[in-house]
């Protein structure tokens, strides 16, 4: 039988440690690699840290070609994940850490399951522009589905820019990624499995299928709308979104 317990361990260190592990010998099934990732992510709750929402993981064409893995995942976000706008994140704390612009949604309403776009929409209570910092605990950034999966889906950090009225229509907006003020990644939130609502859609859905779920006053991140970027200290970045303004941060040592 496969210790998952003692995979979760290996894995929460590598994270606290920032020092990257060998991927996992034998493939887990879906089930076993959430588990490991529930296991791994209760350590940081027993250390104090607060479950704050939900991650999605390659929701996009991009994301997907740019790891070779095709499925769609989720990781649990914490509180001491989160990165305030504008601040500096130390590169030292992460093993490759890369930057992706996302779209946040934060909820009013519980959501459970399998759910209508409609339903979604009205469990919205804000959107935002983000970047998640993704940082997979594997060597080189190598991992298939399940590795990934048990691994938090490389979660890592997450910066959220200004949260906006929901009635922004956030089907098709305009986004770029900068560094230094250069845009090195321009996409578009329509990269996001065709809309975002879709992918809060199939959060609640995969969720449900391990037995979780969104509560009211959860943040789920839609997925990167484009391929992320290796973070290099000493730069500055920055993602732009059209009619949702902006999220940055600055890369220290
Ligand atoms: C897996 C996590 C994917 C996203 O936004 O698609 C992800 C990875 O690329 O390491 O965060
Ligand atoms: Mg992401």
């Amino acid at each position: 039988m496969t210790d998952l317990n003692a995979i979760a361990l290996r894995l929460h260190e590598a994270a606290m440690t920032a020092t990257a592990v060998p991927q996992l010998e034998a493939e887990l099934s879906t089930a076993d690699a959430y588990e490991v990732q529930r296991l791994s992510i209760k350590q940081r709750l027993t250390a104090g840290e607060r479950h704050i929402g939900i991650k999605m993981g390659l929701t996009s064409k991009a994301k997907m070609a740019q790891v070779g893995v095709n499925e769609m995942s989720w990781g649990r976000l914490t509180d001491g994940m989160l990165t305030e706008d504008g601040s500096t994140l130390s590169r030292s704390r992460y093993i490759h850490p890369r930057a992706e612009p996302e779209i946040a949604f934060r909820l009013k309403r519980p959501l459970e399951g399998k759910v209508t776009a409609l339903e979604a929409y009205a469990a919205i209570e804000s959107v935002a522009g983000a970047i998640e910092i993704i940082d997979s605990r594997y060597k080189d950034f190598k991992f298939r589905f399940s590795d990934a999966v048990a691994d938090n889906a490389s979660s890592t950090a997450l910066v959220i820019g200004t949260w906006h009225n929901p009635n922004v229509d956030f089907g098709n907006l305009g986004i770029s990624l900068e560094v230094d003020g250069d845009p090195v990644e321009i996409g578009s939130s329509a990269a996001i499995m065709g809309h975002p609502i879709r992918s809060l859609i199939a959060a609640a859905r995969l969720m449900a299928e391990r037995g979780a779920s969104l509560a009211a006053g959860d943040i789920v991140l839609s997925g990167g709308a484009t391929a992320a970027k290796p973070l290099q200290s000493g730069t500055f970045v920055r993602a732009r979104f059209e009619a949702l303004g902006q999220a940055a941060f600055l890369v220290g040592d």
